[in-house]
């Protein structure tokens, strides 16, 4: 029974492990004892993914720029959380920096930058029938680029798909094999 729910479980989380959120500093969370280069070594950040920055009253997050990235200012943040638990959402792909406004404590260490990577590049395969991918096409008219729309109904309905084509056997084969 065990195996069941966990294996019934898996399949279910399946399709939701397209986004992912990440812990910044894991359980060390956001504060002016994490090693914040060394958290994103390794880590792949994908537009649509999120950040989820835990932190006491002493700290807060502020979104910057490279610039102030680099000086540890936060006199013009381009956004700026203090609720302790802040999930920021990699909207582009890009480098998105972070920094700690209190006093002091960018400047010991407690700064974040990661590079977001564009979506798609692992996406599944389209649907056969979906029109030809436009930019190709040698007209002589300059036409104007249409631009790449995110179609985010595509992907989950693909896998919702696979997944219900999936469900039923697995769920067949295990009650077959508990029975
Ligand atoms: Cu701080």
């Amino acid at each position: 029974m065990g195996f069941t729910a966990a294996f019934l479980l898996l399949l279910l989380a399946a399709p939701a492990a397209h986004a992912v959120q990440y812990i910044v500093g894991d359980s060390v969370g956001w504060t002016t004892t994490g090693d914040y280069e060394g958290w994103v070594q390794g880590k792949t950040f994908t537009v649509g993914d999120t950040l989820l920055f835990n932190y006491g009253g002493s700290h807060a997050v502020d979104v910057v720029s490279k610039s102030d990235y680099d000086n540890c200012n936060s006199g013009n943040a381009l956004s700026s959380h203090n609720d302790g638990n802040t999930v920021i959402t990699l909207s582009n792909s890009g480098p998105m920096y972070f920094i700690c406004p209190t006093i002091g404590h960018c400047a010991g260490g407690m700064k974040l930058s990661v590079n977001v990577v564009a979506a798609g590049g692992n996406s599944p395969p389209t649907p056969s029938g979906s029109p030809t991918t436009p930019g190709t096409t040698p007209s002589g008219g300059s036409s104007t680029p249409s631009p790449p729309s995110p179609r985010p109904s595509r992907a989950p309905s693909i896998m919702n798909y696979g997944f219900v084509l999936a469900f039923w056997p697995v769920l067949g084969a295990i009650l077959a094999v508990m029975s």
